[in-house]
């Protein structure tokens, strides 16, 4: 077998445009800042990891930028020169020298593992306990629309790709009028599509008791985190007293995390996004802890790139606990991809790439043309 000791690591800051603003909480993103990482071992094999955040740092503190530092600086020096297959080890010794950062973490992490499993030509699914599934189902998340372009994007997708279950972005306006317009969006479309939303962590209590119960009626069928993260007391209650599943995202990023949301009842599903969480190691963590307690594991995006997003394939792919389905389309709110081979989507699901490591190949072409200068 080929040398499998980590000879270098390299980091790039990537501007993908996006193919149509993508409206936040409180940031409207036109462009996905993505750090490609890469990790070359000695033999020659070089795995891809995404440092990627939705947007911006407003989501979690950290941006790409943030990790480029933090890798080029700190993580690097404590990962080159030792053998990839010391993984564990090697995130123990990040730990030690680097508080939080899970972003930068996960970004390495994953070049790492996908290097490994490039070097031994097995998909890295296979890594990760094994492949149990080969597609997943996939949500299509609209940002914050004006009704008649959400009307068109409805369609739109559900033509090109099959797409039945959509999520909706809130948070940024008056909830009153945000929540009529979904509202309408409802009404207005067919009973063979499903809705959900995401605040975003943007309600206080109040708000989230008033307008919550309104959406139900509508037909909202899922609430992820309508209530800020630390506050796991609302969030029971809303899960408790409205009637309509809640996802807890802000508020799980951490093994910890999730056993404190288990504790307290919290919520129905967690959203487990490998980034957020510091990579496939805490990921699989946070579906174990789910699992034992018995709530859903939904996979998660933080719209990453090609890379990033087939790790989180394989990911879920490998994780039974996943039973919540995916909202794993960062790709296709890309204008153009950066990869040889694109993942593919259909009938509102998502293929899992086969691999070898994620299963995509550069292309450094696009990938030189979106690098910043
Ligand atoms: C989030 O908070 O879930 C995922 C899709 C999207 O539109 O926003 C993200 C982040
Ligand atoms: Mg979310």
């Amino acid at each position: 077998m080929s040398d499998l000791t980590i000879a270098k690591v390299e980091t790039r800051l990537l501007d993908v445009p996006l193919f149509r603003p993508h409206g936040f909480a409180t940031y409207t993103a036109t462009s996905q800042p993505i750090l490609l990482v890469s990790v070359t071992l000695e033999g020659g094999v070089t795995g891809y990891g995404e440092g990627v955040v939705p947007g911006g740092p407003w989501w979690g503190g950290e941006s790409a930028e943030t990790m480029k530092v933090i890798i080029d600086h700190h993580l690097a020096e404590a990962t080159v020169g030792r053998e990839v297959t010391e993984l564990v080890g090697i995130v123990q010794d990040w730990n030690r020298s680097v508080a939080n950062m899970r972003f930068a973490k996960a970004a390495l992490e994953i070049a790492m593992f996908d290097a490994w499993a490039r070097a031994l030509d097995v998909p890295l699914a296979h890594l990760l306990g094994g492949q149990f599934r080969t597609e997943l189902d996939c949500v299509w998340a609209l940002g914050v629309l004006p009704l008649d372009e959400a009307f068109a994007e409805v369609n739109e997708r559900r033509e090109l790709l099959g797409t039945t279950q959509f999520k909706l972005k809130m948070g940024s306006g008056d909830p009153a009028v945000d929540s009529g317009r979904i509202a309408d969006l409802i009404a207005n479309t067919d009973d063979s599509l499903s809705y959900r939303i995401d605040v975003n962590a943007r309600w206080d209590r109040l708000t989230a008791l008033t307008y919550l119960p309104k959406l139900r009626d509508a037909g909202i069928q899922l609430f992820e985190q309508p209530t800020p993260a630390h506050d796991l007391d609302t969030l029971r209650e809303i899960t408790t007293r409205v009637g309509v599943p809640v996802m807890a995202d802000e508020s799980v990023c951490s093994p910890a995390d999730a056993l404190a949301v288990v504790t307290k009842q919290a919520a129905d599903v967690i959203a487990i996004k490998t980034t957020k969480a510091g990579g496939l190691i805490e990921s699989k963590k946070i579906a174990a802890i789910a699992e034992a307690a018995g709530l859903a594991c939904h996979g998660a995006t933080s719209l990453e790139g090609p890379f990033g997003t087939a790790a989180s394939l394989h990911f879920a792919a490998s994780t039974p606990a996943i039973t919540y389905g995916t909202e794993l389309f960062g790709p296709l709110l890309l204008k153009e991809t950066y990869v040889a081979n694109d993942i593919e989507y259909r009938d509102g699901k998502v293929i899992v790439p086969s691999g070898p490591g994620t299963g995509l190949e550069p292309d450094w072409d696009k990938i030189d043309h979106f690098t910043r200068d």
